[in-house]
């Protein structure tokens, strides 16, 4: 799943796509590069973020997702029951929904949804977050709202831990860590670290620097993450460096392959082949 946030302040690639065009034009070259799903966002969900008008968002997503629909296939990123019906009559087949409550939605439109976890709201969500247990009470949360979902009739559910979304670092790390737990549930899992501030503090604390302050600058921990995910059985991976991505996931795929063919590793390389 390549992003395509068309707001202003998104914390990666905000203002880099507010024109249309522009937007457009870089959703169909992350499909070019393999992006199966191009994810259209029009509010930013950044810890600290103010909720956008539901018509501010509207005329942010709406001409974009149109455009890019008969492309291919569009998932739309908000937590607004008014944008995801919109987002769908404009062609998008799946909601992705930080919020995971608009899975009615996604029934009466008979489109897939993505429920995210999140503790609390963008705003505050990052003040203290405090669990028990991050990946048992993540994991709970999510099959209660798949479950819910399937009994309302979702044709196609997913489930994100939310990664940053009220998680400490150690929080996002223990998630990762438990990945394959959450996989082992049936439920699909979709899985975002792209560029978030977790990976900029592991990188620098490998660079030796005070720290990876510029998203665009935490390339390698968001390819590296991103196999991690689908090497614990992650079927979706949310991205914005999709070409990147896509050959680090080719080149581990063929190193699984060859690792298989030599009869080592069984466990690791069937999640792969
Ligand atoms: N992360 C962000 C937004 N939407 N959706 C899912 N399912 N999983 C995620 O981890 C996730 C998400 C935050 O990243 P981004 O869209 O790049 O930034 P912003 O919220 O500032 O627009």
């Amino acid at each position: 799943m390549g992003v395509l946030n068309v707001t202003p302040d998104s914390f990666s690639d905000g203002g880099r796509f507010v024109d249309v065009d522009r937007a457009v034009e870089h959703g169909l070259e992350m499909a070019r590069h393999g992006a199966a799903i191009v994810d259209v966002g029009g509010e930013s969900t950044r810890p600290g973020a103010d909720p956008v008008p539901v018509d501010v968002e509207l005329d942010r997503v709406v001409p974009v997702v149109q455009a890019l629909a008969p492309h291919v296939r569009v998932s739309v990123d908000t937590a607004k029951p008014e944008v995801a019906r919109a987002a769908v009559a404009a062609g998008a087949s799946l909601i992705n929904d930080v919020s995971a409550s608009l899975h009615h939605v996604a029934a009466s439109e008979q489109v897939g949804w993505v429920a995210m976890h999140m503790q609390g709201e963008p705003r505050t969500m990052q003040h203290d977050p405090v669990y028990g247990d991050v990946a048992a009470e993540v994991e709970a949360y999510l099959i209660g709202r798949a479950r819910a979902a399937a009994d309302a009739g979702v044709p196609e559910v997913w489930i994100d831990p939310g990664i940053g979304f009220g998680k400490t670092a150690a929080h996002n790390w223990q998630l990762l860590a438990s990945l394959a737990r959450l996989c082992a549930t049936g439920w699909p899992v979709a899985v975002g670290t792209s560029r978030k501030a977790f990976l900029g503090a592991a990188l620098a604390a490998a660079d030796g620097t005070s720290g990876r302050t510029d998203p665009d600058d935490r390339l390698e921990g968001s390819v590296a993450t991103a196999v991690r995910a689908a090497a614990a059985g992650a079927g979706m991976v949310r991205v914005h460096d999709v070409e990147a991505t896509v050959a680090a996931l080719a080149a581990t795929r063929s190193a699984v392959r060859s690792t298989a063919s030599v009869g080592l590793e069984q466990r690791e390389s069937s999640r792969w082949l």
